[in-house]
């Protein structure tokens, strides 16, 4: 039977993902993108029409993932500068809390630095309470408290119908992780950033043997919240023969951002087919792969000849396996990217499949010439 003390609360209980925030350059068409290559619908819309003189956004959704595409009206924002150092890239993971005031005063006694106080926004629709801390690089958690909130999104967002055009979802159904990259010997001040500020834990570490090629390498500690409805992987490069994916990214996006958002299905051959008829491109193993795949993680429910020409790569651990893809980078540099995971039990998170992937990573890095 286990007593609970004080030391063994969690300080910081975390609901889920409430959305996820990227600044883009061109708002309007990004959402479009979400919806005509990824099957999200639309959902809400702030702008001009609304008041909004400085910024654009649109919001979309496929069953619990939301993503706000957000574009500046003119020079000079912080959303502008944003995008000029980083390109279009995630700004804000907003973490679905029963209160903001308290998460936000938590954290700031804790170390976190301040991003936004705690702000009350309300409208016909009910009220919503929102406050922030900094992540690596430029990131923020916005903790989102939803009071009796019952509008579309948020205070100051009205419903975005495009009645002629809401293509059918792929079957995402919720951001299962969220990966950043962060520079040359910040993981563990980062791991340390989660313990402490945000009470997570370490729940797997892969150090440069676990993820290395011939060429590249680099480091991973997994930090989840303590209810295990929030997984931070955190990525470090190491020093190999040639740059690696992590040193590309922190050279393209000029600093530490997210590299990867993790989004589930129950059905990735279903959804991965689906993606690829939109357009969206994947990474490719060799067909090699599935010479072995039964060998290496022995019998599945998925037919191995639908898994091959689809690319898509299993695992296996102690309690199940998993299969999981990843697309190519889907903005015009070469940073952020989306995995497309099925679990079947395994809580891991595909090291039988990092030298695989990450020489494909390679290959793509070869043709950009930034290997
Ligand atoms: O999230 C993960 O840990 C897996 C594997 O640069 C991974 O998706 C790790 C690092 C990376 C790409 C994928
Ligand atoms: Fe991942």
């Amino acid at each position: 039977m286990s007593q609970i003390v004080e030391g063994d609360k969690d300080f910081m209980p975390i609901n889920g993902t409430d959305y996820l925030e990227f600044y883009v350059s061109n708002a309007k068409q990004a959402a479009h993108y979400y919806k005509s290559a990824f099957g999200f619908k639309s959902l809400a819309y702030k702008g001009l029409e609304t008041g909004s003189k400085e910024l654009e956004s649109y919001v979309v959704v496929q069953d619990k993932i939301r993503l706000v595409l957000t574009s500046p009206l003119k020079s000079g924002t912080e959303v502008g500068k944003h995008i000029d150092k980083h390109g279009d890239g995630v700004k804000v993971t907003a973490l679905w809390v029963d209160d903001a005031t308290y998460a936000y005063n938590e954290a700031i006694k804790r170390g976190a630095t301040h991003y936004m106080k705690p702000v009350t926004e309300k409208d016909e629709h009910g009220e919503v309470v929102r406050s922030g801390i900094y992540s690596y690089g430029e990131v923020v958690h916005i903790f989102v408290e939803r009071k009796n909130y019952n509008g579309v999104f948020l205070p100051g967002f009205v419903a975005w119908e495009t009645a002629n055009y809401n293509p059918e979802p792929v079957g995402l159904k919720y951001v299962d992780h969220m990966v950043g990259n962060v520079a040359l010997g910040q993981m563990n001040h980062w791991v340390k950033f989660y313990e402490e500020v945000m009470g997570f834990t370490q729940i797997m570490s892969f150090d440069d043997k676990d993820i290395s090629t011939e060429f590249t390498a680099l480091m991973s500690k997994v930090m989840s919240s303590g209810n295990g409805r929030i997984k931070f992987p955190i990525n470090e490069p190491a020093p190999g023969l040639k740059k690696s994916q992590v040193d590309e990214y922190l050279e393209f996006y000029e600093g530490e951002g997210v590299q990867h958002i993790a989004v589930a299905t129950d059905n990735i051959v279903k959804t991965v087919t689906e993606l690829r008829d939109r357009g969206v491109e994947f990474l490719r193993v060799p067909d090699s792969y599935y010479d072995v795949l039964t060998e290496r993680v022995g019998k599945i429910d998925e037919d191995i000849e639908a898994l091959r020409p689809l690319g898509i790569l299993v695992d296996r651990d102690d309690e199940g396996y998993l299969l999981q893809i990843f697309t190519k980078t889907v903005q015009a540099r070469p940073t952020m990217f989306f995995e497309i995971i099925q679990r079947k039990g395994a809580t891991s998170f595909g090291k039988g499949n990092f030298k695989a992937l990450f020489e494909a990573l390679e290959r793509e890095q070869e043709l950009r010439g930034t290997l």
